[in-house]
Formats: structure tokens, C-alpha cells, sequence
């Protein structure tokens, strides 16, 4: 059975990239401060700058900066100023994404410069194969485009996402699963996804400066600060647990079915026969699709009109109707019991699709094992 603890997941980021794909158009300018910059148009110097290659950020230049600001720390240096081309980094960035799906199981592109990889069966779920193929992956990028990336190689997206950033540029890090733990500690907490500057500034407030801070945080405390779904989330994610697929951005979809009830009603197994009507038709087109779903959601219309939904994930995808129905039967029953209003109409909902072909192959690949 494969088991998301057992994933091998990459994120590929690009270095310096608008930079590096005028390098790349112009070899001479690699020994130049490059700052690629957005011109407002204002004024001839008014503006941000969008990226700048390593030998530009050694004069403390940065993204955002405003360009006069960069202009300014570059005073008396050799240095190239360029217009952002969209267009021209895509067109290299379609090239580059073409090669990097061709090295994954599951392939998604989250930016211009960026990509998560699902290498699990490829690498027989194996990090020491998953180093070569990173390897092996730079020197094919190397010699196709001529362009270099750093990789982040984890058990989970969240952690290949960290990793990815630890060294830059023309990076490799790899993060076994028994050494999440360490690597996370020391890392500042902001560096989590949803942690932006208010959040961390009421977890310096709380003590919390470092990821190994957080983790070792009292949960319970986290809810009662930040809500239930942060809380949760901030614990599980400097703890190390993500269980977000990697998933095809066009993937991304959902089935759903709503319906009215007869009459409003708090009654379980009355709401379960509408369910079940809804699950019927879910199920068929699933079976038409072939997919198999990970996700699984509830929506409840109330009397008063307000709209509440609950989900889960499960462990593994599943194409099979019994299940999505005990799913949704637990579902309903828990949100009957934390709300007292009736019900008005209600709606089921999968996600998290994978074609169930490579299910099978997958789960299949891994009894091998
Ligand atoms: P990043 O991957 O954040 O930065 P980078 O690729 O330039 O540098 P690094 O080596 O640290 O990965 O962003 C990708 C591209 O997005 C970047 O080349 C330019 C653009 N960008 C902006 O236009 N404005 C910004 O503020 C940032 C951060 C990026
Ligand atoms: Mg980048």
C-alpha cells in the first residue's frame, strides 16, 4: 500500500531567473551586476527590480528593490539594467518545464520558475536514487538549455519547498524523513507557507521565532490563538506533516452534486437518501472518467440559509462508491452534531483526483517493493 509518508517529493526552483535568461541570450553579461528590472515608465529611473544575478546581489541588490536604490549600490560599477520580457523568459520556461516533467511521475508547475516533481516510483522510493536523478536531471538542464536550478528533495512538498531554498544557487538538498525534525528547527517561521508578518510577529509574542519553536508549541494553544485550521496547520507543518499531493494544475478539479431535501430536517439516515442519490450520480461519472479521488467534502445549506461544508483526505485514492458513502455518512453525522439548525439542502463533493490507471500502477508498483 503506498502511504504519503513514503513519498519522495522535488521542487525545482529556477536561480535568478529573468537574470539568468538574459545571461543565457548574452553570455557576456555573466560576469556583470544583471538587474532585470519593471520601468513604470514615470521617469526614466522609477521602477522595481524584479530579479538580479548573484553578482548583483553581492552589492545588496534584491528583488523589490526600487531601481534607483539598486542604481545607487551599483554606483561606478559596470553594471546592465533590463526591461523585464516576459514573453522571451516563458518561452525558456516552457523549454525547461518540458524537461522536468519528463523526470517525474506527477508533474506540477506552481510559477514561471518553479516546479514540484513527485519521483516516487521513479526512484523506487529510494533518496539515495533520488539524489542521482536530481544529479543527473542538472547536467541534462545543464546541456539542453544552459541554464542552472536549485532542488529541494523531501518526503513532502512543504519540506522539498525549504529545502530548495537552503543553498543557492545551483543547489541540491536532499531531507531524509528521519531528518526533517533537525533540518526545520533552526529555520525563522516565517519561512511557512501562511506565516506572513502579522502571524509572526504574534508568534514572537508567543516565544515562537523557530520552526523547532513552533513544534514544540502546545497545539491546543496554537487553536486557541489562531483558530482551529491554522492552529492545526501551523503544528502539522513545523512538525514536518504535509499531505498535499502533487497534482497536475489542470488536475485540479472537482465532482459535485447538490440537492434540496423534501422538507428541512436534522434527521441523519432522511439527509443519507438524498446523499445517496447525489453519491449514484458522482460515482457514474467518476467511472465514466476513471478517476480515482482523495478528497471528499460536504456541503449543508441550513434553514437560515448560511452554507457550511466539512472534508476529508483519505489515506489513498479510491474509485469505490461504499467508501465515499461511509465517508459522507461520518461527515454529516459530525456536522449534525456540532450545529443545532435543520437542514435545507445539501451537497457532496470529490477532489484530489488521480487517473485511476496510474493508481493502480501505483499501488501495484508498490507491493513490488
Ligand atoms: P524567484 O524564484 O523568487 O527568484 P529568482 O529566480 O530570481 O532567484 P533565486 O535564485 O533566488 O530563485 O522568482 C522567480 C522570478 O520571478 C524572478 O526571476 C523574477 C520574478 N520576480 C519578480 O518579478 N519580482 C519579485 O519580487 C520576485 C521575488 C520575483
Ligand atoms: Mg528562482
Amino acid at each position: 500500500m503506498i502511504r504519503l509518508q513514503d513519498r519522495i517529493v522535488m521542487l525545482v526552483d529556477l536561480d535568478y531567473f529573468f537574470a539568468q535568461c538574459e545571461e543565457l541570450r548574452n553570455p557576456t553579461l555573466k560576469e556583470k551586476p544583471v538587474v532585470v528590472g519593471m520601468y513604470s515608465g514615470r521617469t526614466e529611473e522609477s521602477g522595481a527590480v524584479s530579479t538580479a544575478n548573484y553578482v548583483a546581489r553581492k552589492y545588496g541588490v534584491k528583488s523589490g528593490m526600487p531601481l534607483f536604490l539598486a542604481k545607487r549600490k551599483l554606483e561606478g560599477v559596470e553594471a546592465v539594467f533590463l526591461p523585464v520580457d516576459h514573453e522571451y523568459y516563458e518561452q525558456v520556461s516552457d523549454r525547461l518545464m518540458q524537461i522536468f516533467r519528463g523526470y517525474a511521475d506527477v508533474f506540477e508547475q506552481v510559477g514561471i520558475d518553479e516546479a514540484y516533481l513527485d519521483v516516487t516510483e521513479k526512484v523506487h522510493v529510494s533518496f539515495d536514487e533520488a539524489k542521482e536523478l536530481a544529479e543527473q536531471m542538472k547536467v541534462d538542464v545543464k546541456k539542453q538549455v544552459g541554464v542552472t536550478f536549485s532542488v529541494g528533495v523531501g518526503p513532502n512538498k512543504l519540506v522539498a519547498k525549504i529545502a530548495s531554498d537552503a543553498q543557492k544557487p545551483d543547489g541540491l538538498t536532499i531531507v531524509r524523513a528521519e531528518d526533517v525534525k533537525a533540518f526545520l528547527q533552526p529555520i525563522p517561521v516565517d519561512r511557512l507557507l501562511g506565516v506572513g508578518k502579522k502571524t509572526s510577529k504574534r508568534m514572537s509574542e508567543l516565544g515562537i521565532e523557530t520552526i523547532g519553536n513552533l513544534a514544540g508549541f502546545d497545539v491546543q494553544k496554537l487553536v486557541e490563538v489562531f483558530g482551529r485550521t491554522l492552529g492545526v496547520y501551523f503544528f502539522n507543518a513545523a512538525n514536518g506533516v504535509d499531505d498535499e499531493p502533487v497534482q497536475e494544475a489542470g488536475d485540479a478539479e472537482s465532482i459535485s452534486r447538490i440537492g434540496t431535501l423534501k422538507e428541512n430536517s436534522r434527521d441523519l439516515e432522511f439527509i443519507l437518501t438524498k446523499a445517496d442519490e447525489l453519491i449514484s450520480d458522482i460515482c457514474e461519472e467518476v467511472s465514466q472518467k476513471q478517476l480515482s479521488f482523495r478528497q471528499v467534502g460536504i456541503v449543508a445549506i441550513l434553514s437560515d440559509l448560511t452554507v457550511r461544508s466539512r472534508s476529508k483526505t483519505l489515506e489513498q485514492p479510491t474509485t469505490n462508491p461504499e467508501m465515499l458513502r461511509m465517508i459522507v455518512r461520518e461527515l454529516f453525522e459530525k456536522f449534525l452534531a456540532d450545529s443545532d439548525l435543520e437542514i435545507r439542502r445539501i451537497g457532496v463533493k470529490i477532489s484530489g483526483f488521480l487517473k485511476e490507471e496510474k493508481a493502480q500502477k501505483r499501488l501495484t508498483s508498490f507491493f513490488e517493493n
